[in-house]
């Protein structure tokens, strides 16, 4: 039979690091207000990248380290809420960069959670006639950041990370996946909200293009969420949450990560973190992990690893991978 295998993993981060020092000087702020609520001590800005500059930059280091031609890529799915334009679509520019001639490329749109819905797509496409794909998670939510907003401009950093998947006769895959969407709470995370300016429209509320969290209820989402989503998985998969060697969790927040492993029982030195140096990178984060994992020799094979993205969507999901 078979299987599903993360053959490599790359990360790109803008070169511009923004230490919460700085923003107290451009905001009211302080880095003693930012680290105690949130664990995030900088994060990473673009000055001149675009979304699809930092995934075109992850496209090639996977393609260099699995060495592997453009041209033997099916797909290309880039998970991402800051696209650089709606068309085309991020994937496609990324497609078009590396010249990967036989790849189809498409975004997807699931906020938080997008690095885990992009694999769970393209384990379906490699289940069917597809045997090789890129999943990156890209993100420049510097465009979409209210500047003037200190409680939400201070909680974001810009990156892109992704890995390359293929199918493989080695026993090693994806064992089993929840995925959730309530979208009756979306209202708790909104950015990107156009005007349609037809001449026949009347007005459409509220329209904003930047991000809103309430920051109290998405928490609360995922502290209650994630373990029910994450305990289904595992269920699923036919795995002990005991062994599990690693949960890597969207990096939304250094306190709802403790809070969640405390109410899954799992000890909290498996559930690393990154926000302290990367912030909150939305589609990004997961991947940006594991690669810094991968890259420390910390995650490597034979290991059974989680991942959990929760955010906008409201969208939940959660997947258990021997890697
Ligand atoms: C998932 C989550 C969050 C998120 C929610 C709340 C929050 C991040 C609330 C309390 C506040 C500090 C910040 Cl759980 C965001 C996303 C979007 O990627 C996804 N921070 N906080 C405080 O004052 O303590």
């Amino acid at each position: 039979m078979e299987h599903l295998k993360i053959v490599a993993s790359a990360r790109q981060l803008p070169e511009l690091q923004v230490t919460n020092q700085e923003l107290s000087n451009i905001m009211d702020t302080s880095d003693d207000w930012i680290f105690s609520r949130t664990g995030i001590h900088q994060r990473q800005i673009v000055t001149t990248e675009n979304t699809s500059d930092i995934a075109t930059a992850v496209a090639k280091q996977l393609l260099d380290k699995s060495g592997v031609t453009a041209d033997s890529l099916d797909f290309i799915i880039v998970s991402t809420m800051s696209p650089d334009s709606l068309s085309p679509s991020t994937a496609a520019i990324v497609q078009g960069a590396i010249g990967a001639s036989n790849a189809f490329a498409f975004d997807l749109s699931a906020a938080c959670s997008g690095f885990v819905y992009g694999l769970s797509v393209a384990s379906s496409l490699l289940s069917t006639r597809y045997k090789r794909g890129l999943v990156i998670g890209s993100e420049v939510l510097s465009k979409l950041v209210d500047w003037q907003d200190r409680t939400t401009a201070v909680l974001f950093g810009d990156g892109a990370a992704g890995v390359l998947v293929e199918t493989t006769t080695e026993n090693v895959g994806l064992l089993g996946e929840q995925l959730r969407t309530y979208g009756d709470k979306g209202d708790n995370l909104v950015a990107g909200r156009f005007a349609n300016q037809n001449p026949f429209a009347g007005e459409i509320s509220p329209v904003d293009p930047y991000f809103h969290q309430n920051g109290r209820e998405v928490y609360s989402f995922a502290t209650r969420e994630v373990p029910a989503v994450l305990q289904t998985a595992l269920k699923k998969a036919e795995i002990a949450a005991d062994d599990v060697d690693y949960y890597l969790l969207h990096q939304a927040n250094a306190r709802i990560v403790t809070s969640i492993a405390k109410r899954f029982g799992q000890p909290v030195d498996k559930f690393p973190t990154n926000m302290a140096e990367n912030g909150n990178t939305s589609a990004a984060s997961i991947g940006l992990l594991f690669d810094e994992l991968i890259e420390s020799g910390k995650v490597h094979a034979g290991q059974t690893i989680a991942f959990v993205g929760f955010g906008g969507g409201l969208t939940v999901g959660a997947q258990i991978w021997k890697i």
